[in-house]
């Protein structure tokens, strides 16, 4: 698999090499390689009778499961573009996604509690179609499409970049079969091994990086619908599974929900983490309890994988390890126009061919994404040691990382403004032993809030529930009689994040 590859094409090698292998398994599911090539055929069927041709967007707003996998690899045949979003995206998010990449279709799940579409406020002539998350969609209908190629859109994820709204950032089949390859190799996969899969299908970590390149080694992928800390140690105890990746909040639930007699999952061959910083603690007590040294690595949606501590030689604690072959990893100049001194902190940033084509329909923040010389801003601050380890030290962009998921305050705070009784809101990330990081705000309400009527916590927060998925939500929020702010009239979110109402035990 290379860059002049697609994904589908990628997917096909591994069927031609091992068609008898097991692709695929879950609780209600198993697949040979020979298997899922036509179960894909049968969800390219599927969405070809619901009109979907290459270019449209499919918008998949669905639990984890079987039906999620096949609709996205039927994308990746067809030349159609998955967008997927969180599971759990309010009516307001659905309807902000249908109006930014006008899908041609939105594939919900069942449940009754999701954004149903009659309560989505327009939906722009967008089809909106259920499968039940372990179903497999089939269909008849014949592809009447050529094959993508490299160059074309495969998927759009929503992100919002270092500042503004969620954009889609459009990854095309070449940059993302660039990415895949590069892991493939760097980690040693092999068809021998055994993937679990505990992490959610919307994002880069469990799409590409856990779930597509399993598939493109000729692996098998074994999917949990959902991360269940006495569960993931069960399958990490049983001997058939060789590796796994999470975010560290699985890694600290796991170390709180250990078995009693000291595990040891020799069978697994590699841990890995990252979506948000692994704590130094974590990493040394995950290696006591289990003889395991957990391999942290650095990517962000517009890049798929950058740096990765190395699968021999040394894992630095702290470190996300050097640049992965093929990607340029380098710390911004200083102002001055001096080369940057080994250890100079500055912001991060990456090139390569795995690199994203830009925002979709956003020509302007896609530019100021970039640096005059090509290369992406991360937003991440950080520095290069003197062995060429990244390790990071804090964001230029405001972003708060919650188990892996990130929000934005601006967002959060444009939800709760919206209450007619609150003057001002100010959100930012406090640490939290469990998540991270958590969101927490303070909140100003109008002088003129009548007495008797003036919001509590609940109400606030039941105020956001309808505009935000749960994971955005405030932890804590504060009512201040006034924001803490500089001379300039600007918040200052260290100060708020200083609150002791807003610091959790875990802080
Ligand atoms: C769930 N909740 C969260 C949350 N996840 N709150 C804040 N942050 C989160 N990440 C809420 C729930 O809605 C619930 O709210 C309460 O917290 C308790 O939920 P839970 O049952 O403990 O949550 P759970 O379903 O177990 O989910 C936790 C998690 C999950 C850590 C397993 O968040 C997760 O899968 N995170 C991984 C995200 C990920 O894959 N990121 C990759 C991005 S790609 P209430 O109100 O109902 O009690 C990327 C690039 C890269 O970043 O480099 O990888």
């Amino acid at each position: 698999m290379t860059q002049d590859s697609t994904l589908d094409s990628g997917l096909r090698a591994s069927l031609a090499k091992h068609a008898k292998r097991t692709a695929f398994a879950s609780s209600q599911h198993t697949l040979t390689y020979a298997e899922l090539d036509k179960a894909v055929e049968d969800a390219v069927g599927w969405l070809a009778e619901r009109s979907v041709t290459p270019g449209d967007r499919v918008l998949l707003q669905m639990d984890k499961g079987i039906a999620f996998l096949l609709l996205h690899l039927a994308n990746m045949r067809m030349g159609s573009v998955t967008v997927p979003i969180h599971p759990l995206s309010t009516a307001q998010e659905v309807a902000y996604a249908i109006r930014d990449c006008s899908p041609l279709l939105l594939v919900c799940g069942l449940q009754e509690d999701r954004a149903q579409p009659s309560s989505l406020p327009e939906h722009n002539g967008t089809a909106v179609a259920f499968v039940s998350p372990s179903e497999r969609p089939v269909g008849k209908a014949p592809r009447q499409s050529d094959p993508p190629q490299p160059g074309d859109l495969a998927c759009l994820l929503y992100t919002s970049g270092t500042t503004g709204p969620p954009k889609g950032a459009r990854l095309l089949h070449r940059q993302l079969a660039a990415n895949i390859a590069i892991l493939a190799k760097s980690w040693g996969w092999t068809p021998e091994d055994r993937l679990l899969h505990v992490l959610p299908l919307f994002h880069v970590h469990g799409l590409f990086v856990a779930a597509s390149v399993a598939l493109h080694c000729g692996a098998t992928l074994e999917l949990a619908t959902r991360f269940e800390p006495s569960e993931t140690w069960k399958a990490l105890l049983s001997g058939r599974i060789s590796l796994f990746m999470g975010v560290p909040t699985m890694y600290h639930r796991l170390l709180s929900a250990a078995p009693a007699t000291a595990p040891r999952p020799t069978a697994v061959r590699l841990f890995t983490s990252g979506s948000a910083p692994l704590r130094p603690e974590t990493l040394r007590a995950f290696e006591a309890l289990t003889g395991q040294v957990i391999l942290e690595r650095y990517g962000m949606t517009e890049v798929g994988m950058a740096a990765s501590n190395p699968l021999h030689g040394t894992r630095k604690p702290g470190s996300v390890g050097p640049a992965l072959p093929g990607v340029g990893l380098r710390i911004a100049p200083p102002p001055t126009g001096r080369e940057p001194d080994s250890e100079d902190i500055g912001e991060v940033q990456i090139s390569g061919a795995s690199i994203f084509d830009g925002y979709w329909n956003r020509p302007e923040q896609t530019e100021q994404s970039f640096t005059k010389d090509g290369w992406l801003r991360s937003g991440d601050l950080g520095f290069l040691d003197s062995d060429g380890y990244l390790h990071l030290v804090g964001r230029e962009k405001e972003l708060i990382i919650s188990g892996g998921l990130n929000v934005y305050p601006r967002e959060v705070e444009t939800a709760l403004d919206e209450h007619p009784y609150v003057a001002e809101s100010a959100v930012c990330g406090v640490p939290d032993e469990d998540f991270g990081e958590a969101v927490v705000a303070g909140v100003v309400l109008h002088a003129k809030s009548q007495p008797g009527s003036v919001p509590d916590l609940e109400e606030l927060l039941a105020w956001a529930r309808v505009r935000l998925a749960p994971y955005k939500l405030p932890k804590r929020i504060a009512f201040l009689t006034e924001l803490p702010r500089n001379a300039m009239g600007k918040v200052q979110k260290d100060r708020l994040s200083s609150l002791p109402e807003l610091r959790g035990s875990g802080s």
